[in-house]
């Protein structure tokens, strides 16, 4: 069985942690459709999805993509860079015990989920505002008995890792070139977002379907055009906090509990 743990929208939405946007108003009521319209997306490619409950004073936890990294072989609770976000991850390593050991990355490190991409067996993880070194030694003594490698990779103008890089198949990546360098995943093969859509570098893949905002026509244009299956979904709302639509899931596979 394929799994996505989602997260309830939170009610403090509005107070959400920004980095390189400004504050805009958000319709909450939007942010929960469109959320429900994303875990129905998840649904029809495959996905059993268990959303959990928000919390009042946890503007993001609907972003728990950044609580845990989740490999076959164990669950990484990490600590988010921002300190308003820790909190998040105690309901996210309870409900992950049902699946996975559990391991934690500890003070003073920090790590969002956002900053790592696992294709295969390389992890590919960004120094970011968010993610230091200290985080990232730890990941590898986390990975190593399974046999991932890291690799470190800049990035540059966006929050995380996958606002700028996302995998689309086994060996195919989305990718912004202006704000990580493209050379860092060679030899696998990538697509380049349209320039005008540099936010479009983040997709969800489910098997072989991916699951893409509506907001970025141009770059879908490109995917569709190799040969992609894209269902879209408009996370306008979402996006206002700093979201895009890897970060409201954790996808994994997993036996019922
Ligand atoms: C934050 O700044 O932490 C949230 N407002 C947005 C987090 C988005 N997470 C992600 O893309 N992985």
């Amino acid at each position: 069985m394929r799994l996505a743990l989602t997260r309830d929208i939170s009610p403090a939405l509005a107070r959400c942690e920004l980095t390189h946007l400004e504050r805009e108003p958000i319709d909450l009521e939007i942010a929960r459709r469109q959320h429900d319209a994303y875990e129905h997306q998840l649904t029809i490619a495959g996905c059993s999805v268990v959303r959990l409950a928000a919390e009042d004073e946890m503007p993001d936890s609907v972003f728990i993509e950044d609580t845990a990294v989740v490999f076959d072989e164990v669950a990484v609770i990490t600590r988010p860079g921002a300190g308003s976000r820790r909190g998040e991850t105690a309901a996210v390593a309870a409900a992950m015990a049902a699946y996975r050991p559990v391991v934690h990355i500890e003070a003073p490190a920090t790590i969002d989920g956002g900053d790592v991409l696992t294709v295969g067996r390389r992890v590919f993880v960004g120094e970011s505002t968010r993610t230091n070194a200290a985080a990232i030694s730890q990941l590898v003594r986390h990975l190593a008995p399974s046999g991932y490698t890291v690799h470190i990779v800049s990035v540059r103008g966006c929050l995380h890792l996958k606002s700028a890089v996302t995998a689309v198949s086994d060996d195919t990546l989305l990718i912004n070139p202006e704000w990580v360098e493209v050379e860092r995943f060679l030899p696998l093969t990538v697509i380049e977002v349209h320039p005008a859509e540099p936010y479009g570098a983040n997709a969800v893949r489910v098997g072989a379907a991916l699951i893409y905002p509506t907001a970025f026509p141009r770059t879908c244009a490109r995917l569709e055009g190799r040969g992609f299956s894209v269902a879209q979904v408009d996370v306008t709302e979402i996006a206002k906090a700093e979201g895009a639509v890897t970060c409201c899931s954790l996808i994994f596979c997993a036996s019922a509990p």
